[in-house]
């Protein structure tokens, strides 16, 4: 068994977890929030085996979106040290994944 974490944007969230569910793979939400942009996402915990883990994959792509985010306005030093904030626009997106290997899958 592997377990598959998966950040990805709170609107891609519900339908992604819609799709999974209905293929018969478990899943638990959790509320978070990204470093840089301090603003919340979505972070999937899913405990898959090992022989369906491209399939997850493919669903987590169709489902997950690369969007544009404008940021708050960030502090950049000039010579001088002065500091002058201006906006960017960062790509967020689709999803971040992290696989592991499970070594133990207990349910009480
Ligand atoms: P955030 O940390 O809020 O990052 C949002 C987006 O800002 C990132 O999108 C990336 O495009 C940009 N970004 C992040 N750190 C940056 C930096 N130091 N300099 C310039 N741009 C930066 P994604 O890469 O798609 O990441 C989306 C969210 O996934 C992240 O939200 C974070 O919550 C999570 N994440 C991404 N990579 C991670 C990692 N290696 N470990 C843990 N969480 C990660």
């Amino acid at each position: 068994m592997k377990l598959l974490i998966a950040i990805v944007q709170d609107q891609d969230a519900p339908s992604l977890i819609d799709v999974v569910t209905e293929r018969d793979f478990r899943v638990t939400r959790l509320a978070t929030s990204g470093g840089f942009l301090k603003a919340g996402n979505t972070t999937l915990l899913m405990g898959v085996d090992e022989s369906r883990i491209d399939e997850l994959l493919e669903i987590i792509k169709e489902n997950c979106e690369s969007r544009e985010v404008p940021t708050s306005f960030v502090s950049m030093s000039i010579p001088g040290d002065t500091y002058m904030p201006y906006p960017i626009n960062v790509q967020v997106g689709g999803a971040t994944i992290f696989i592991l290997d499970v070594e133990k899958y207990l349910q009480y």
